[in-house]
């Protein structure tokens, strides 16, 4: 079966009935303590949520429907054999928890591009903002202009009965995720090129039309982009982006709606946004010394000069990995194939030796090593896509393969409004004075 939607369909009451029997019979089932720590720490620790496509494990990271980074790398279809895996490949993964055939990708492919034909308004909203507008506020923009056409909400309008939304949902999020590049193809070309739209490619996969329609045309570009993608794309459900997509979504909100909120997420400085801000540092350190080629010395002492200023060192730490993340390794074994002489590569492998030691001595950092922002600039950086404000928006586009399938799945399971219970201060004081 090539058509994603069939696959689906099939899986769908096999799912709910798993979710009915946990219900039902293990209803009352503790699984934790809620602390002070939590209530006041940003709900670290605190298992909260149900996501289908991917979970993160504390020392070895992100796990795509169980499979880790290098099992996709080998078990996924990629563009040529050996080639990274086409983020059309995980998408399929992450909905149905099965590994896709090569026919089964190239299928989504093309109902992807047979997706992807945008509404002139949806340029016109991004162009009522100046230039100047950072790349996400030009994002989030066109998303919301995309809203206009969701199926969900005409359903709901129509009077859809509850057993089927799943059905329009599945439709908003496939148009969703098919007009993103274009969309944000036209955010970079407006903002730093010529303006003038290149038209999707009707021979090439997901990552490799986005990068075209960049305006971006090496090989080796794009297989990279399908690689960032696919990674880019889930990182289990309690991160901000993609917590606030299944939060914003919980009343019913269509993708569109859920997904612009999860942009607007993914844009601070501690979560989406940190890949502009690394190669931004990354620059400030060469602009200090003149050169990418400076001493571990000359290193510690500028890293050291950052956090005296009261920052923190971008790409570095996770809420929830304790070790380097696999994003960041696989990056870096890119970067060693393909362009080991690059001078900001090299400086990124010198930062990823000097850092780790100088924020352990703070005492306080619960993870020192790096995370996927700290690599994923010099890369882009090193194919010619160099505006760092830009960076933020790829990683949107990623995100939406992993918060897609969840918000298809969270109105199939029948998942309610969220809603936790919020306490005043004085009650918290009252509750500890208490125990
Ligand atoms: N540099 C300096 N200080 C850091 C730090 C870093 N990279 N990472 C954590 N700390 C500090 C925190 O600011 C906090 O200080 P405080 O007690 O004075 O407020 C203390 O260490 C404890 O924080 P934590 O429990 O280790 O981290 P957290 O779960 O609260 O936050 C994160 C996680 C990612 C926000 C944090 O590590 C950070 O700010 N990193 C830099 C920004 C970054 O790279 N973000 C991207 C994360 C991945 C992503 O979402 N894309």
């Amino acid at each position: 079966n090539t058509d994603l939607y069939s696959e689906l369909k099939e899986l769908v009451p096999e799912y709910q009935e798993r979710v009915k029997k946990l219900k039902k019979d293990h209803g009352s089932v503790e699984l934790g303590k809620i602390t002070v720590d939590m209530v006041l720490g940003g709900m670290r620790g605190m298992t909260a949520l149900v996501w289908l496509g991917s979970a993160v494990d504390p020392d070895e990271g992100i796990r795509f429907r169980g499979m880790s980074i290098p099992e996709c790398q080998k078990k996924l279809p990629g563009a040529f054999t050996g080639g990274e895996p086409l983020p059309e490949a995980v998408l399929w993964l992450l909905l149905t928890g099965k590994i896709p055939s090569k026919a089964q990708v190239d299928s989504l492919s093309k109902e992807l591009r047979s997706r992807a034909t945008i509404p002139d308004y949806a340029y016109k909203a991004i162009d009522a903002l100046p230039v100047s507008a950072h790349p996400m506020t030009q994002f989030t923009t066109g998303v919301m202009a995309l809203q206009v056409q969701s199926e969900f909400q005409k359903a709901y309008e129509g009077g859809i009965a509850k057993a089927r939304y799943w059905e329009p949902t599945y439709e908003d999020t496939m148009n969703l995720i098919a007009r993103l590049p274009a969309i944000a193809a036209y955010i970079y070309r407006r903002k730093y090129k010529d303006g003038k739209i290149i038209p999707l490619d009707d021979s090439l996969d997901y990552g490799a039309n986005y990068a075209h329609m960049l305006g971006f045309d090496d090989p080796e570009m794009l297989e990279f982009m399908r690689l960032y993608i696919s990674i880019h794309s889930d990182h289990e459900g309690g991160n901000v982006s993609s917590h606030t997509a299944h939060l914003v979504a919980s009343p019913l909100s269509d993708p569109y709606l859920a997904f612009a909120a999860a942009l607007n997420g993914l844009a601070g400085p501690l979560h989406g946004l940190a890949n502009q801000e690394v190669l931004r540092w990354i620059r400030s350190i060469v602009a200090e010394f003149g050169t990418p080629n400076i001493s571990t010395e000359q290193l510690a002492d500028y890293i050291n000069k950052t956090l005296s200023r009261g920052q923190v060192v971008p790409g570095y730490g996770h809420g929830v990995l304790r070790q380097t993340d696999p994003r960041y390794t696989c990056q870096r074994e890119f970067a060693l194939k393909h362009l080991p002489n690059d001078p900001y590569f090299q400086l990124v492998s010198k930062i990823k030796e000097v850092v780790p030691p100088i924020l352990t001595k703070l005492g306080k950092v619960k993870n020192p090593w790096p995370n996927v922002d700290a690599h994923s600039g010099v890369l882009l950086n090193y194919y010619g896509l160099t505006e760092e404000n830009y960076y933020t928006v790829l990683f949107g586009v990623s995100r939406s393969f992993g918060v897609g399938p969840q918000l298809i799945w969270d109105r199939a399971l029948g998942m309610p409004l969220e809603r936790p219970k919020s306490v005043t201060l004085e009650k918290l004081e009252q509750l500890v004075a208490k125990s």
